[in-house]
């Protein structure tokens, strides 16, 4: 199994834990979106990273839908987001949420990265960082401190979504969450020293 991207997405981050924790063996090739465009579009495309090459040789491309299918072939009891029911829009939808936030962070950080700086136009920036803030404050209101996990008990994309969103936030759009989303930023160091985080970093 080929993992195709850097770990410095997002995106690709959250591939890369979820094979960890479900124990999977993989190679990586450390692509990135706009360094290796024509690589990347060969696997994807839309030209965008992560994809997974698996052994047959079929590729399969977008975050959401890589971890449910290692959710289906590796996660039995363990899966990260539910099967059905309550539990599983819940998880969902704080996915949804955190994974977001990260779309609304690059398209924030593509702006100032891409467009002329006579051309910028900072309310722009401003309204997508307003918006993964939002988001993190959300979450930041459900964490209970002395809980392992967001939810559930165990590991679910909860915790993975929102582990990639706070350190794009952090580092990438420099919101202070230590002072913003403190509970979130301690659950995010916690989960920074398990080993599919430890081993997945950039
Ligand atoms: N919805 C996609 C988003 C993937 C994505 O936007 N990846 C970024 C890297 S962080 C990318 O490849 N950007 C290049 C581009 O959009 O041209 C996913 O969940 O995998």
């Amino acid at each position: 199994m080929l993992l195709i991207g850097v770990n410095r997405s997002p995106y690709t981050r959250r591939v890369a834990i979820t094979l960890a924790a479900h124990g999977v063996a993989y190679e990586q090739r450390c692509l990135s979106g706009f360094g290796d465009r024509e690589e990347v579009r060969r696997h994807n495309p839309l030209g965008r990273i992560p994809s997974l090459v698996l052994d047959d040789g079929e590729t399969l491309i977008d975050s959401g839908a890589i971890v449910d299918y290692l959710d289906e072939r590796y996660g039995g009891e363990r899966a990260t987001v539910p099967k059905a029911g309550a539990e599983r829009r819940a998880v969902l939808r704080v996915a949804a949420l955190m994974m977001g936030a990260c779309d609304k962070g690059l398209q924030a950080a593509y702006h100032r990265n891409h467009t002329p700086v006579e051309k910028l136009h900072p309310p722009w920036i401003d309204d997508c960082v307003a918006q993964v803030r939002g988001a993190l404050l959300a979450v930041e209101a459900m964490i209970d401190p002395s809980a392992p996990y967001l939810m559930l008990g165990r590991l679910t994309q909860a915790d993975i979504a929102a582990f990639v969103a706070e350190r794009l936030a952090r580092f990438g759009l420099n919101v202070d969450t230590a002072t913003d989303m403190p509970r979130l930023h301690a659950h995010v160091r916690k989960l920074a020293e398990r080993p599919a985080f430890r081993s997945t970093d950039p």
